[in-house]
């Protein structure tokens, strides 16, 4: 079949219809967006000449990434969420904010609640004896490099399975183990104490690995640890370090790596004076340096659904 009927009268008006641009109620915008989205997905079904058998593939494949609970994981997987970050950069340069940590995508397994402690804390609640001691420190600086007291610096990351707590199918951690808070005093500084994470990979049998296969594309992370940076005073930062020295690190499946993202692991003695787990232990130095609000105010901030639990 070649019919091209895209342009035609009756499928414009079917278009109008099912965004209701013909009522001055609803919401004007998803009514925009709306009309836009399916008008472009009809005339790829046009265009490509795509089935009905492949339609209703598709149409399926939503109740399945529903039912799997993986929207964001898929958005991730698919850089509809680095696409969104290439344009905040974008709009970053343009309004001159340059120098700063680079920000990166949040995903899909941030919980809220995490407990906030003072300067230090020490976020391994569980024991995993596949993995050994972490410790990541460092100092959070405004645009002028001084330091920033009273930033809440929140971290969360994977155990030695790649596993998040809350989100992890063995049910095997605590609720907001290898997830914390930390604010930071007058110099600035905050320190994690922790175990080693490993990468990521999205779960086998769920419908984003299912779409990546048929890609020919796998959905594994290298090593990271999340963070959000948060002040009154300038704007929050999302962010994420990976482990240098994964293999995987320039083949991420959610396009989250970046050149100043990551540090050196360094091999260090003294841990079990840390209340860690063995004496040498490994050592990650990560400074965060903020931008400016614009106009007094965080003009990128993100709200999305997020997970919490009760501290
Ligand atoms: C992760 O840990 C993650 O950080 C992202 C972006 C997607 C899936 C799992
Ligand atoms: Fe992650």
């Amino acid at each position: 079949m070649s019919v091209k009927v895209f342009d035609t009268k009756e499928v414009q008006d079917l278009l109008k219809a099912a965004a209701n641009l013909g009522s001055q109620d609803g919401n004007p915008r998803a009514k925009q967006i709306v009309q836009r989205l399916l008008g472009d997905l009809f005339k790829a079904i046009d265009e490509l000449d795509m089935t009905p058998d492949e339609i209703w593939a598709g149409v399926h494949y939503f109740n399945k990434l529903g039912q799997d609970g993986e929207a964001a994981l898929l958005a991730a997987g698919l850089g509809l969420e680095k696409y969104l970050d290439i344009r905040m950069d974008a709009a970053d340069r343009e309004a001159d904010i340059n120098g700063s940590t680079p920000r990166t995508i949040e995903g899909p397994l941030y919980v809220a609640g995490a407990p906030v402690r003072e300067g230090v804390s020490k976020i391994d609640l569980d024991p995993d004896a596949h993995s050994g001691p972490l410790v990541i420190h460092g100092t959070v600086t405004g645009p002028d490099g001084k330091p920033v007291a009273d930033a809440v610096v929140e971290c969360w990351h994977a155990n030695s399975k790649g596993f998040y707590s809350h989100f992890d199918p063995t049910g095997a951690q605590s609720e907001f183990n290898l997830r914390g808070a930390v604010k930071t005093g007058a110099d600035g500084k905050y320190e994690f104490r922790t175990l080693m994470p490993v990468g990521y990979g999205c779960p086998p049998h769920g419908a984003t690995q299912q779409l990546l296969n048929v890609l020919a594309r796998h959905g594994n992370r290298p090593a990271h640890v999340h963070f959000f940076v948060i002040t009154d005073k300038y704007r929050k930062l999302t962010t994420q370090i990976n482990i240098e020295g994964d293999p995987l690190i320039w083949d991420d499946f959610a396009y989250a790596t970046r050149e100043d993202l990551i540090p050196h692991v360094v091999e260090k003695n003294g841990g079990t004076a840390l209340g860690m787990k063995a004496d040498p232990y490994k050592d990650i130095e990560f400074n965060f340096e903020l931008t400016p609000l614009v106009q007094g105010k965080d003009n990128q901030l993100v709200n999305r659904l997020r997970a919490s639990a009760p501290t």
